[in-house]
């Protein structure tokens, strides 16, 4: 084991050579790449509703057993097109702050009010519980994120929705591949809304989608999309370009052809890691329940400072230095950024839940790229640093 000194904030050498960021790229083998973008250069044929595009939306679809899947060209859109589709020109919807700020932004950019929900601490996800006392008469919709591929109480919300008579959409951006009591994620709200970021199970560099089941939310959806003449399918007042490219919707194929393996892979590393980190004092990963299945892309560690002996940022920045590139997924909460923290209303505005995440939570590298040793020698220095915990805090000090 290092010596106190010897840790690389301290000028030793790094445990890893290169950094290992905490989106490892899922990416299909380089041969099936160049056969695809071939096609896609001799068919001349690049964006605009292509064969590719069309047959991602065919296959995306299948795979989450809904009618339809409107593909887009990111995950931030998708959420876009999705708040306008719900067709109300204002009104509040319920949203957590604890989430990327895609989720929140979207919702504002279709003239809608954000209010903001804590979350659950086992889940970070909204509960119904938590959502019910927020309804007011001026609430149109209910937004809930399948964070980290968790679901978000789409049962109870449903019901909820229904007793209010609100519109439910997720954000199921980290939830390709998830279920919950054998059923995918995208078949649960009025709409779900999905991400193909580079950093994503499902990987098409950038890329999104809407899934609903409802043929006038998806003839909405379709039309916002696109301004193509040939793309009318319902009376909007606006439109976007959101058309996912043939190089996306190739990349996406491939992809989606390789969940499985991709899943079971991440899945090994995520038992290691919950082997050797959920064990430690003051660490606690986020598993799925029993009835719910994970894609395993995100290795989400909450830690407790006063039990691991060193709080999530001292963790954060010694193992930043040894090249093990770990998030602070999602510090600040949405709530704390612009242009809400600037309304006053938000200042009194009390998240204990949200605050605690925010500060405490950490996620590691996982993807195909990364080996089982990488993982266990993630784990060794780990487990390393919180056995000098003492000494650390006391070198950090001098540092800071
Ligand atoms: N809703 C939720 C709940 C979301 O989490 C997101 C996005 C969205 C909606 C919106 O979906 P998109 O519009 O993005 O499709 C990353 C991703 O950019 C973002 O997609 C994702 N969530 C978020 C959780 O993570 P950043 O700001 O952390 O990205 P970045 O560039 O720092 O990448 C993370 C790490 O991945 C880097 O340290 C290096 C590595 N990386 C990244 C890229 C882009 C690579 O190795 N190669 C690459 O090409 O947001």
């Amino acid at each position: 084991m290092k010596h106190p000194d010897q840790w690389a904030l301290f000028g030793g050498t790094p445990s890893f050579a290169q950094p290992l960021h905490v989106g490892q790229l899922n990416l299909p083998q380089w041969d099936q790449i160049e056969v695809t973008f071939r096609g896609i250069f001799e068919r001349q044929w690049y964006t605009n509703h292509g064969p590719l595009a069309r047959e991602f939306d065919i296959a995306f679809a299948r795979h989450l057993g809904v009618k339809h899947a409107i593909t887009v060209n990111n995950g931030t859109v998708a959420l876009m097109v999705a708040a306008r589709a719900l067709g109300f020109d204002q009104g509040e919807v319920i949203v957590p702050s604890f989430t990327f700020p895609a989720t929140v932004q979207a919702l504002s950019w279709a003239g809608l009010t954000p209010i903001f929900c804590d979350v659950s601490p086992e889940t970070h996800t909204l509960t119904a519980e938590q959502v019910r006392p927020l309804i007011t008469p001026s609430t149109v919709a209910i937004a809930g994120v399948h964070l980290w591929g968790q679901p978000c109480d789409p049962e109870a919300l449903a019901a909820l929705a229904e007793e209010f008579g609100l519109a439910l959409l997720f954000d199921a951006a980290h939830a390709v591949g998830c279920t919950h009591h054998g059923r995918p994620l995208g078949q649960f709200g009025d709409m779900a809304t999905f991400s193909f970021h580079a950093t994503k199970i499902v990987n098409a560099a950038e890329g999104g989608c809407i899934a609903t089941n409802d043929d006038e939310l998806a003839a909405r959806a379709k039309t916002i999309r696109s301004f193509h003449p040939g793309e009318q399918y319902a009376p909007v007042d606006t439109r976007i370009n959101g058309k996912m490219s043939e190089a996306q919707a190739g990349l996406a194929l491939l992809s989606l052809a390789e969940l499985e393996s991709n899943i079971a892979a991440n899945r090994q590393r995520h038992m290691t890691y919950q082997q050797r980190l959920g064990e430690l004092p003051g660490l606690r990963l986020l598993t799925p329940a029993t009835h719910d299945t994970s894609n395993y892309q995100y290795v989400t560690v909450v830690i407790d400072g006063e039990r691991a002996g060193l709080c999530r940022d001292q963790l954060a920045r010694l193992l930043d230095a040894e090249n093990i590139i770990c998030r602070r997924y999602f510090e600040p909460g949405t709530h704390r950024l612009p242009p809400y923290r600037d309304d006053p209303a938000l200042r009194v505005l009390s998240l204990p839940v949200t605050e605690r995440l925010c500060r405490d939570v950490l996620v590691f590298p996982n993807g195909t790229p990364m080996t089982e040793d990488d993982v266990s020698k993630i784990c060794d220095v780990v487990e390393a640093l919180l056995a000098q915990a003492p000494a650390l805090r006391a070198k950090l000090e001098q540092v800071a």
